[in-house]
């Protein structure tokens, strides 16, 4: 471990989810009450465990996270996070419900609102997430990359729209 941080060439993968709700002209974003990105607003989603597939672990944290269950999820992005001086690469894999069931409801990471679409909170958001949700909201699929230096600047990025992940 000592070895792979100092040379920091190998990363070792992290297998995330990301869901947004999108209703016409609004998206739900949760204020993520505590943990990693805590004070910001984001889709719902968290770490995938062993033995359950991606999709599986999407709908299992939208519900923990929002108390809402959905018939379908789209399958959207595909973006990988480095953070300098971390071994850790975040592979998240975002998902978009249009549909759901249930009602928004606030749990112990998140606190759920509507935002119009032009009204959506970028500064207290990821600073990624301006650049790919135009994409998302589009329904376009996209993979992205990106490097953080801490969780507020982005050093270098790729960004593509592609027709399948
Ligand atoms: O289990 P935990 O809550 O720590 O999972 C982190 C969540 O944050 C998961 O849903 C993936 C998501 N996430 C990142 N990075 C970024 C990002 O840059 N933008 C957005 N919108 N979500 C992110 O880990």
């Amino acid at each position: 471990m000592a070895q792979i941080e100092q040379t920091g060439k190998m990363l070792s993968p992290k297998l995330l989810t990301l869901v947004m709700v999108v209703r016409p002209g609004r998206v739900l974003l949760g204020m993520k009450k505590r943990g990693f990105g805590a004070g910001k607003w984001n889709g719902f989603g968290g770490k995938v465990q062993p033995g359950e597939s991606i999709e599986d672990g999407a709908r299992r944290e939208l519900e923990e996270e929002s108390g809402l269950t959905v018939d379908s999820l789209r399958k959207i992005g595909n973006i990988k996070f480095e953070f300098v001086g971390e071994t850790e690469l975040l592979d998240v894999h975002v998902f978009r419900a249009d549909d759901y069931n249930g009602e928004p409801t606030e749990s112990e990471e998140m606190r759920p609102q509507w935002f119009e679409w032009d009204k959506i909170p970028f500064s207290q958001m990821w600073p990624d997430d301006i650049m790919w949700f135009p994409l998302m909201l589009q329904k376009k699929k996209f993979v992205g990359y990106f490097k953080f230096q801490g969780h507020d600047v982005i050093l270098s990025h790729a960004l593509q729209e592609v027709e399948e992940l």
